[in-house]
């Protein structure tokens, strides 16, 4: 099976900023524990951040070109903002998984807001960097190993 892990704006800022929030974990500490929970599953897995609205559009679509069987997405601010995103996934139609570091739900009015959530198969909120690899799980049950 094959997986994209995809990240949106500031996810590459982990562990540098406001670690009563996201974690003293960085960015390449999460490709690290989800790079090897990934082999321990056997899943092939490809990482992608961007801080751009439009790459991650491209990263998108490329995985439905790449024959990509399953995303995990974490689009951070643009989770509550982006209808670009939310088109890019039903034009590819590859099962997505929804994570946040952070519970979403007891956060600002504006993080109420997902545009995401009703397309994803389901979201992952407030598991911190573990909710990536219970992300993995949940598409290894949907999806075909
Ligand atoms: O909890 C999450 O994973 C979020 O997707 C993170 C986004 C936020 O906009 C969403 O509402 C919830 C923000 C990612 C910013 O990451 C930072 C990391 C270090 C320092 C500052 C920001």
């Amino acid at each position: 099976m094959k997986i994209l892990i995809l990240n949106g704006p500031n996810i590459n800022m982990l562990g540098i900023r406001e670690p009563e929030i996201y974690g003293k974990e960085t960015y390449e500490d999460l490709k690290k524990l989800v790079g090897d929970y990934a082999a321990s599953r056997n899943v092939d897995v490809n990482f992608y951040q961007s801080n751009h609205e439009g790459d991650l559009v491209d990263a998108i679509q490329q995985a439905y070109f790449d024959k990509t069987d399953g995303i995990v997405f974490n689009p951070a601010a643009y989770t509550h903002t982006s209808v670009a995103i939310l088109d890019a996934l039903k034009s590819v139609n590859i099962p997505t998984v929804e994570v946040h570091i952070s519970d979403i739900s007891k956060r600002d009015d504006f993080r109420q807001k997902s545009y995401i959530r009703d397309y994803a198969i389901c979201t992952i909120s407030g598991k911190g960097l573990l909710g990536y690899n219970l992300a993995i799980d949940e598409l290894l049950r949907g999806g075909k190993e």
